[in-house]
């Protein structure tokens, strides 16, 4: 028989998908189930993506959005890798509870930072998305008038300093590589000595997958970024890949959410992954796209990825 499917090149990005810090925080509530067993109680979505967190409810957790709604008693509670303010675990130790930490360590290095800038007296700007629970996490390891969020170079023109305060700027780990350019040069403009990171506080794993999507839009009809339309970083993928010229870029949580007609008549479709979707529903995707287009997939690679954090030492045991 043959195939009267049309042909459909897929332009894999790589990397995509989860990054060394959701791989530690989704290892440490397996790690947590093993060493407590269920319930394992988990503030806020471990990582922003349902399949995640249906599979860790399946073995046990049970997932809250505050601290209040974990009982008293012996059952740990997991923060999520977005990070918390510091009000968090000094609850959950006013409570005796056993708190167990999934930040990524690359989250808690900008709450680091802030902090030592902070203590020498700088005002912070942080840039990033209001509402989102790293910035309020971020936000949250200082007192309230030690930071000023900005999330466009609009803001920036609004900031309102007092004379002569001395500012250092820290940002969001998963932000657009390049809207971030242009607000940290709207900073610096405005305020030539303000304090910059050592290291850009956005992550390899953003930087990374903005890249490899830049490489190959270009080149695309369509694009689709396999993630959760709460997950920044996710988000910022699909921006990025509209900017480059992608006529069709869309954030996809799941294969039954493609909209088919969007997607007649193309030849060329981009796929990646956010950080937080696993390859199983990239998987899926592709295996969609191959019922009604006889596929052939070429992987794109911009960089390679060999990060890989430990878990919260009184966990390693668990984990073995
Ligand atoms: C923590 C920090 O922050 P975002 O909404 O992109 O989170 P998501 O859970 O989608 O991705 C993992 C992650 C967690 C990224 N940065
Ligand atoms: Fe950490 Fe970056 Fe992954 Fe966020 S995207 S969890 S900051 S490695």
């Amino acid at each position: 028989m043959t195939d009267t499917k049309p042909p459909l090149k897929i332009l894999l990005c790589a990397p995509r998908g989860f990054c060394a810090g959701v791989v530690r925080a989704i290892d440490v509530v397996e790690a947590a189930l093993k060493r407590f067993g269920p319930p394992v109680y988990v503030r806020h979505e471990i990582v922003h993506n349902r399949y995640v967190v249906d599979a860790l409810k399946r073995k046990g957790a049970v997932f809250v959005e505050e601290l209040d709604e974990a009982p008293d008693g012996d059952a740990p509670v997991v923060f999520s890798a977005h990070g918390v303010a510091k009000s968090v675990p000094a609850a959950a130790r006013a409570r005796n509870l056993i708190a167990i930490d999934a930040t990524c360590p690359l989250v808690t290095k900008v709450h680091r930072e802030a902090e030592i800038h902070h203590r020498r007296g700088r005002l912070i700007v942080l840039i990033g998305h209001a509402g989102h629970p790293e910035v309020v996490g971020t936000m949250g390891q200082l007192p309230d008038d030690a930071v000023l969020l900005v999330e466009t170079e609009a803001d920036v023109a609004r900031l309102d300093v007092p004379e002569g305060r001395e500012l250092a700027y820290v940002t969001q780990t998963t932000l657009s590589v390049d809207d971030t350019a242009a607000v940290v040069s709207a900073l610096k403009t405005r305020f030539p000595a303000i304090a910059s990171p050592h290291k850009e506080d956005i992550c390899y794993a953003t930087t990374n997958r903005q890249e490899a999507v830049k490489r190959v839009a270009p080149d695309c009809d369509a694009l689709i970024v396999v993630g959760a339309a709460n997950s920044s970083n996710s988000q910022r993928l699909r921006e990025v890949a509209e900017r480059a010229g992608c006529r069709v870029a869309r954030l996809v949580a799941r294969a039954t959410d493609i909209e088919w007609n969007e997607f007649s008549g193309i030849r060329t479709l981009g796929v990646t992954a956010g950080a937080s979707a696993p390859e199983v529903l990239v998987d899926e995707i592709i295996d969609a796209f191959g019922e009604r287009y006889a596929v052939e997939v070429e992987t794109v690679s911009t960089a390679d990825e060999s990060v890989f954090f430990p878990l919260p030492r009184e966990l390693r045991e668990a984990a073995e």
